[in-house]
């Protein structure tokens, strides 16, 4: 039996035109390569066991891959260049303007948080990604770039709002981060210094005048009064 190893033989050119190996079914197919770019090598020591191949060959694909994207994500950038050559003006290689102008830091928040940007370009803004704690919670292709950002999915406390602007260049620009405090969660109202003004019920009828400090609380309401009556009163 003849053992070989497999070479993989690749070319940046190929890697660029979208050339990548794939495991299908326990085999290894190519797409957009010519075939004569995997050889494989007559004669060479055995490998140990196929499994340690597998292993080496699947980390070869996941490196082709990602050069794959970085190369497609460059030639996207060419691109633009190109057309911006062709439309005869010189290549957009100034960034975007943005900042968050909603909320404002330190404002305290809750439920559903209009999140505002404002971006602008010499050419044009491909879009506008918006952040909470550093996570991606939406992404806007035109203007406004405002979205309701649900509050109740973040911690409660301290966070931060993060904003990115994208011209079709591929430059990019962050806005300062803004820090809110988020308060979904309300405490308990207190309420303390209760008095009655008279302290008793005038003989006769009359009104009494309720007094309390209430803390916490949005609005407040009188459920009722406990009256107590002082027995010369129910005498009389
Ligand atoms: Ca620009």
């Amino acid at each position: 039996m003849a053992f070989y190893d497999i070479v993989l033989f690749m070319s940046p050119e190929a890697v660029a035109a979208g050339g990548k190996v794939t495991l299908v079914g326990g085999k290894y197919v190519v797409e957009k390569a010519a075939a004569t770019t995997i050889q494989a090598v007559k004669g060479a020591r055995p490998p140990k066991d196929d499994s340690a191949l597998v292993v080496q060959l699947q980390g070869q694909i996941a490196t082709l891959s990602e050069q794959v994207a970085a190369l497609e994500a460059a030639y996207a950038v060419c691109q633009q260049q190109l057309a911006d050559c062709q439309a005869g003006h010189a290549p957009d290689v100034t960034p975007p303007i943005i900042a968050i102008s909603a909320p404002t830091s330190g404002a305290v928040v809750a439920g559903q948080l209009n999140v505002q940007a404002v971006a602008s370009d010499a050419v044009g803004v491909d879009r506008v990604e918006l952040f909470a704690n550093g996570v991606l919670v939406g992404t806007l292709t035109a203007a406004p770039f405002d979205l309701l950002v649900d509050t109740t999915t973040l911690p409660e406390g301290t966070a931060v709002l993060g904003a990115k602007a994208y011209d079709a260049a591929g430059n990019y620009a962050s806005a300062t981060a803004v820090v809110v405090q988020v308060a979904n969660i309300k405490p308990k109202p207190t309420i303390s210094n209760f008095t009655a003004t008279p302290s008793a019920l005038p003989v006769g009828g009359g009104s009494v005048t309720f007094n309390a400090t209430v803390v916490g609380a949005d609005t407040v309401k009188l459920n009722g009064v406990d009256v107590t009556l002082p027995v010369t009163m129910l005498v009389q």
